[in-house]
């Protein structure tokens, strides 16, 4: 990942992030058109302060830097880049990009964030999406995690005796297609084996990047 050598540096302004713009996959002109929505995006501690959410048992992290909130963060997926997963997905999604935990998005965070999400290549997406699917950061998913997942992705059925019984079917078969060692969970070598394999696994928790279609509308927009 190219981006992340330049990142020690400690870019914070525009100007700074324009002169490093051979660092990333972007143009110059796309990385001015991405500083300016994120002028327009960004909110200040407390501005937004609502009710804290409880995230799998865990408050989330209050906003503690001026930048891209996670109300604007979960808009901004749903609007631009039509990502309709559900709450924890999109949570998840959110501390990958506060790689900080600040409770918002910084300038650079949200230049490499979008870096891997329009340009990055399958290595780079490969561990997004494992990042955010290994709910607890251990370096595993495991099958209480994916059944976590997967059971927030799936429209219960009322009439059904034990809902979670189907969810528990479907991550059991999970495991078996992605713990390529079987040692009982899933570590990122598993993952990235099993996605050689068999391409279409990638999201196969729920969805956290965007169409090519998205990819390509948005990056349109960034032309001068
Ligand atoms: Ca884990
Ligand atoms: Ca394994």
């Amino acid at each position: 990942m190219t981006s992340l050598i330049a990142w020690p540096l400690g870019i914070t302004t525009i100007s700074q992030t324009c002169e490093l713009s051979n660092f990333f996959c972007f143009f110059r002109a796309e990385l001015e058109a991405l500083c300016k929505i994120y002028c327009k995006l960004i909110t200040s501690p407390g501005q937004h302060a609502g009710p804290k959410t409880i995230i799998n048992g865990m408050p989330s992290t209050a906003q503690t830097i001026e930048g891209i909130d996670r109300i604007i963060f979960r808009e901004l997926m749903h609007n631009t880049f039509d990502i309709l997963t559900e709450d924890t997905l999109i949570e998840r999604m959110f501390c990958c990009w506060d790689r900080d935990s600040e409770g918002a998005i910084r300038l650079e965070a949200w230049i490499l964030g979008l870096d891997v999400f329009l340009r990055g290549t399958q290595r780079e997406k490969l561990e997004f999406c494992f990042r955010i699917y290994d709910l607890n950061n251990d370096g595993y998913i495991t099958k209480d995690e994916m059944f976590q997942l997967l059971k927030n992705c799936l429209i219960k059925q009322p009439s059904e005796e034990d809902p979670d019984e189907g969810v528990r079917d479907l991550s059991e078969l999970a495991l078996r297609k992605l713990d390529v060692d079987r040692d009982g969970k899933v570590s990122f070598q598993d993952y990235e084996t099993a996605i050689k394999e068999e391409p279409l696994l990638l999201e196969a928790f729920g969805q956290c990047l965007p169409t090519e279609e998205n990819c390509v509308s948005f990056l349109s927009t960034l032309q001068p």
